[in-house]
């Protein structure tokens, strides 16, 4: 099954908010590596890449003000499957819709102000974590929990 990374951040008002750590936590207990870590300020460069995507979107602008007022925390997780995996646990773009028991779903109000940005594919994954993070700044490594998390068969496959 395929191994996969994706980036998440922990947006200006997860930070103000006191999130890091609820945050951190949940994606342990759900079984999900941290790879990569870092609390970093976004340059305007930095966010037009990240969001590429919106950049003709009326609220681009706005986005990117907002995601420069503080800084972000940067992660790098990985599991089998994390992309769509993680995408479940924050929850749909506004946190009024989101599902209850997702992250944003649980903790945010706002279609902005929604805590948090997870990769939506592993091409995004890709691009994302090579905006972020050098690849001194990537880890590998072996956990004793791999095999309890994962059958024998879903990790060699
Ligand atoms: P998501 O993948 O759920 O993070 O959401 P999108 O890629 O659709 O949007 C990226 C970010 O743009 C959102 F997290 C918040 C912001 N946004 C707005 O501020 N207003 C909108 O109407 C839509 C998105």
């Amino acid at each position: 099954m395929a191994m996969q990374r994706s980036a998440v951040l922990v947006k200006p008002d997860g930070l103000q908010r006191g999130l890091i750590g609820e945050i951190i936590s949940r994606f342990e207990r759900k079984g999900l590596k941290l790879v990569g870590m870092k609390m970093t300020y976004l340059s305007d460069d930095q966010l037009s890449r990240w969001y590429v995507e919106h950049k003709d979107k009326p609220f681009f602008k706005d986005l990117k003000a907002f995601m420069k007022t503080h800084p972000v925390v940067a992660m790098a997780w990985e599991g089998i499957e994390a992309i769509p995996t993680i995408r479940k646990l924050v929850g749909s773009t506004s946190g009024r819709e989101a599902e209850g028991g997702s992250i944003r779903g649980d903790f945010a109000m706002s279609k902005q102000h929604n805590l948090i940005h997870a990769s939506s594919s592993e091409g995004d994954a890709e691009r994302e974590i090579e905006i972020i993070f050098g690849k001194d700044e990537l880890f590998n490594y072996e956990t004793v929990l791999d095999a309890a998390i994962y059958s024998e068969k879903e990790r060699s496959e």
